[in-house]
């Protein structure tokens, strides 16, 4: 079986593709024999994180949560992948270093389509809300989203298909001696 856990952190805009991607790596990481698990932020404020909103500080406080979950995981040898959006970079740099303190890896992944094609996306309605004031603070609209400067890997999933994502996201893991 596997012994080394590691963190792949995808970061980006509601709409961007996180949880499109998750699901399909997750799935053929198992294939190779990880154990896996999925931390998506939708789901984590469901039970986890249930009662906190998008202030900065709720986020910020969702995103710890997160980041100290995947550490316990990844530190017992899982491969864990988070899906939130997670838009501040102090925050994120947060994370990443109470991770790799414990010896485990930290990948961040930006998933950089364009808010334009995010919007135009808008699977769930919730740009629409946004535009029309009835969701005060969302990401890219009306509150901020900070980019990674030095993500390990950035996707343009606005452009490329989903298989040419999985396909760098799985060379990433090899080239890191983590698949
Ligand atoms: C951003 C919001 C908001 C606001 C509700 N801003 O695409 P979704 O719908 O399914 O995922 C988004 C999710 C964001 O939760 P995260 O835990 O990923 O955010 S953070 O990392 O900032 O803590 C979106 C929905 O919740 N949603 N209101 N105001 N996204």
């Amino acid at each position: 079986g596997q012994t080394h856990g590691f963190v792949l952190w995808f970061t980006g805009l509601s709409g961007s593709g996180k949880s499109t991607l998750t699901n399909a790596l997750a799935p053929l990481l198992r294939e190779r024999g990880l154990r896996v698990e999925v931390l998506d932020g939708d789901e984590v404020r469901t039970h986890l994180s249930k009662g906190l909103g998008f202030s900065r500080e709720d986020r910020d406080t969702n995103i710890l949560r997160i980041a100290y979950v995947a550490k316990l995981l990844a530190r017992n040898g899982v491969a864990v992948i988070t899906a939130a959006i997670s838009p501040y970079r102090a925050t994120r740099e947060r994370a990443r270093e109470q991770i790799t303190a414990e010896g485990v890896p930290f990948l961040e992944v930006h998933l950089a389509a364009s808010l334009e094609t995010c919007e135009a996306r808008d699977v769930k309605g919730l740009y629409a809300e946004a535009r029309a004031g009835r969701r005060p603070g969302f990401t890219g609209i009306d509150d901020p989203y900070e980019p990674p400067e030095a993500p390990e890997l950035r996707l343009d999933t606005g452009v490329q298909s989903v298989e040419e994502s999985l396909a760098a996201l799985i060379r990433l893991l090899e080239g890191r001696g983590l698949l």
